[in-house]
């Protein structure tokens, strides 16, 4: 498995909480490098953007409000294996069944619901590369590859 970078996004319910910190040492002691990190809130329009291949279903317009409803930090994590790693650290999106199918997740122990489920994580190399340069449009991509070269971004 070669070294990734994902995008990882703390949700307005766990920065609300206050639960940020608790989250990014998490990530940390999972063996993650936060390599970039902004702090930021949502408008709609980019939520929408963010989100546009959920645009038509029943949870979107619930999926924008609750993304837009206060700030968020946006974090671009490398690691060998970062875009499933990560997803397995959160947990399934559902934080209710996340508490039955895997207590030990993120998403079991920060989230709430379906919606406000406290993280977010790139499902696949592809969408990983357009969500990070959604946040961070300067990222070199080539240079990511090699963990030589991930050390000057850290
Ligand atoms: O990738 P992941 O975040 O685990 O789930 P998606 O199916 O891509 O949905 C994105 C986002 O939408 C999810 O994190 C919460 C919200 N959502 C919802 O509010 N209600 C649903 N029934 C499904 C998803
Ligand atoms: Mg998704």
């Amino acid at each position: 498995v070669a070294n990734e970078v994902t995008l990882a996004m703390i949700k307005p319910d766990a920065v609300a909480a206050g639960k940020a910190r608790d989250i990014m040492n998490s990530i940390e002691s999972n063996g993650f490098h936060i390599i970039q990190k902004k702090y930021i809130q949502l408008t709609e329009a980019e939520a929408k953007d963010f989100y546009a291949e959920h645009e038509g279903k029943k949870f979107f317009p619930k999926l924008v409000s609750f993304m837009t409803s206060g700030p968020i930090y946006a974090l671009c994590l490398s690691k060998v294996g970062a875009i499933s790693a990560w997803r397995a650290l959160m947990g399934p999106t559902n934080s209710t069944e996340a508490r039955e199918i895997k207590p030990t997740s993120l998403r079991a122990i920060y989230g709430t619901d379906n919606t406000k489920n406290a993280c977010h994580g790139s499902d696949s190399t592809l969408s990983a590369r357009r969500e990070v340069l959604f946040y961070f449009p300067d990222i070199s991509f080539p240079s990511l590859v090699d963990e030589s070269d991930l050390r000057k971004y850290i």
